[in-house]
């Protein structure tokens, strides 16, 4: 199965719908959102085009549900996508062909849990949630994290799918030691919630990057990098290749970033500025970040163009692009 390709064009005009909740409409997609005012409310964004999730989350928030628990609903949506081969079931391989998870979440009062390298289990952010509420740690990693999640239920599932694995089969064919690592393979889902409590919770839920090297692990994991929420100031979510977010601790700069002043946006870009100044602009890889403050207000930036995001807001569920980019 071909990865999903870099957004861009192919989203111009799209419709972003699909919900749950009566009062959430549907809406064209692909403007900036610079525009919207905030206003009081329930709020969900979310990585890429990632509708239905969204979605879930915003019917969850509507109907009082908490930001953590919003958020671990959209997590799920794209965790059972099998077309979503950078997530849950479907998710592409390591270069051996298993497929292992990554999963992290962070709630409003700063407490946080994570998986890494888990095999068999679809749901990853919740089960990063147990890990947070139902043991005395923070992370576990592969196989201890699978018994736990067998422990508490979890059911067993063959997360490589036909399709991926005719996909990765057909890798291995030229196989590289290189992963690859570009700007069209990157759909893990990352999530941000502001509740009716005005509480801010959120998710990031991957199988990082396909044909990695066994037992790689990315950003999404990390709490800091891949997600960070302090429900005082706000809370950012990452994308793309997590490498590069770890080195620059990419969420955590920009909740820091928001608490000395500056907007979502301007946090977002900076943490984008991180990376370039190190790496330079021509690079061949894709990172994006989103964040909120405890206003609703949203910022996106990323490297290249085609990055795009969702946010739900007063009953209206939109794909947005980046805010901000570096290439076009
Ligand atoms: C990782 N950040 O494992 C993840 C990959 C990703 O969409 O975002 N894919 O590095």
């Amino acid at each position: 199965m071909k990865r999903r390709l870099f957004l861009g064009k192919t989203l111009a005009g799209s419709v972003a719908a699909l919900l749950i909740p009566k009062a959430i409409s549907a809406q064209d997609t692909s403007f900036s959102n610079k525009n919207i005012k905030t206003a009081k409310g329930p709020v969900s964004i979310c990585t890429w085009q990632f509708i239905k999730a969204n979605a879930a989350a915003a019917a969850a928030l509507e109907s009082g549900s908490d930001a953590l628990s919003a958020a671990i609903k959209a997590a799920e949506v794209e965790e059972l996508n099998e077309k979503n081969t950078t997530v849950g079931y479907g998710g592409s391989p390591d270069r051996e062909g298993n497929v292992t998870l990554d999963a992290s979440v962070m709630d409003h009062l700063g407490n946080c849990g994570s998986v890494v390298a888990v095999e068999n289990i679809v749901h990853v952010a919740a089960l990063a949630r147990d890990v947070m509420e139902k043991t005395p740690h923070v992370m576990l990693a592969g196989e201890g994290a699978e018994l736990f999640a067998k422990s508490l239920g979890y059911k067993h599932t063959e997360l490589l799918t036909e399709e991926s694995k005719e996909s990765w089969e057909e890798w291995t064919k030229n196989s590289k030691y290189k992963p690859i690592i570009n700007i069209e393979n990157h759909d893990t889902i990352g999530i941000l919630c502001l509740d009716k409590e005005e509480n801010i919770g959120g998710a990031c839920s991957t199988s990082g990057l396909g044909y990695k090297m066994k037992g790689r692990v990315g950003d999404s994991p990390i709490i800091g990098s891949g997600l960070f929420i302090d429900n005082t100031i706000g809370g950012a979510v990452a994308t793309g290749m997590g490498e590069e977010v770890v080195k620059t601790v990419g969420s955590f700069l920009i909740v820091e970033l928001m608490r000395q002043g500056r907007s979502p946006q301007e946090a977002c870009d900076e943490a984008i500025n991180r990376i370039t100044e190190k790496q330079g602009v021509d690079v061949d890889f894709q990172v994006a970040y989103i964040a909120i403050d405890k206003q609703g207000n949203v910022g996106s930036s990323c490297i290249h163009k085609g990055f795009t995001y969702m946010h739900y807001q007063n009953g209206i569920n939109q794909n947005f692009e980046v805010n901000k980019y570096i290439n076009s």
